[in-house]
């Protein structure tokens, strides 16, 4: 008999259809209600990539892809799928009380980001904590899983194919842009977070695995809080790049994020892109890992090392 246990998987959220937008960016503002302006800004980015994310297929895909993969694993485990979202329903706290409803006392979470931060990952984990408390659930939770070799080796096929598309004469003018999720800096260095030291991490891994000769490391799809956020920024970083090396080449990998959506189909292959074309340079923004079995195996390595 296996020992049945949830498996609750923890993403962002999407809106389902355009009006949600609103209540959406008002939850990402935690309850202050953005300016129409800001909310008719946000809705015209959706319509730039196609009406709306992506994001919600996708984070169903990934989960069940990686629920199925656990139980092909785990010989004495069952593990039952739980969905929460940090902005829009099902919460959180909607699937750890379905896993009470459902007789779950145990569980494993993860966070669909590769890097730790206590303002993303952490803050999804006190979520669920919080709410797991009420019912005397015990949770395990994935920190990160970045360092995994599975998830490097993802990254690492897909910049060799990129570069296998660049002429190899070219390849000493072509530069790797490694990019994650900014957030306000102050908060990061006041608690020393070890987020920026594993996106610098990140970008080394891929540099020793790969056949690229220059990487750089930036941040992308900053907030506009009024205070400093985590820089360089992506679009600042690539005129500094070629104002200094002169690069033909531009490939982005925001390997921060596990999927295409709104900040990569947006702030990547529209804004990247718009600065590319202004100083002549190609850009080129490999598929991102999606459901790919390197990424699931990355997490299921991770889960192992943990429960
Ligand atoms: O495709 C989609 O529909 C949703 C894509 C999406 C992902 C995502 C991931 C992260 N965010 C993180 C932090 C912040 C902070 C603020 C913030 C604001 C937004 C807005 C939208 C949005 N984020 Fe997001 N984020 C996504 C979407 N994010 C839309 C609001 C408009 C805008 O600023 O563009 C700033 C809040 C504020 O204004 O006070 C901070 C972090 C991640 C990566 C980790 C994770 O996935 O949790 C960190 C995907």
């Amino acid at each position: 008999m296996k020992k049945r246990i949830g498996l609750l998987v923890m993403a962002y959220g999407t809106p389902y259809k355009e009006s949600d937008i609103e209540a959406y960016y008002t939850d990402i503002r935690h309850g202050k209600k953005p300016s129409t302006e800001e909310i008719e800004d946000l809705k015209a980015r959706y319509e730039f990539i196609g009406g709306l994310s992506p994001l919600a297929r996708i984070t169903n895909n990934q989960a069940n892809a990686l629920c199925e993969a656990l139980n092909e694993t785990y010989s004495d485990v069952e593990f039952k799928l739980y969905i929460g979202l940090k902005h829009i329903h099902p919460f959180i706290e909607d699937a750890v009380q379905s896993m009470h409803e459902d007789g779950i006392t145990e569980a494993v979470t993860v966070v669909l980001a590769p890097h730790y931060s206590s303002f993303s990952v952490g803050s999804y984990d006190t979520r669920a904590e919080q709410e797991a408390d009420k019912y005397g659930i015990t949770l395990t939770h994935v920190q990160h899983y970045y360092h995994q070799p599975q998830f490097i080796q993802y990254w690492s096929e897909k910049i060799n194919e990129t570069l296998s598309q660049i002429p190899q004469e070219e390849h000493d003018d072509t530069v790797l842009v490694v990019s994650a999720h900014s957030l306000p800096k102050g908060l990061i260095e006041r608690n020393n977070d070890p987020y920026p030291t594993e996106l610098h991490e990140t970008a080394q891994l891929l540099e020793q695995n790969t056949h690229i000769k220059h990487v750089a490391e930036g941040w992308q799809s900053e907030g506009n809080t009024g205070t400093p956020w985590l820089g360089p920024d992506v679009q600042y970083l690539t005129k500094s790049l070629y104002e200094q090396h002169g690069y033909k080449h531009f490939i982005y990998t925001p390997v921060g994020f596990v999927c295409e959506h709104l900040e990569v189909l947006y702030d990547n292959d529209y804004e990247c892109k718009v600065v590319c074309d202004e100083i002549g340079a190609n850009y080129y923004r490999p598929v991102m890992p999606n459901t790919d079995p390197l990424f699931i195996g990355a997490i299921v390595e991770e889960i192992k090392s943990v429960y």
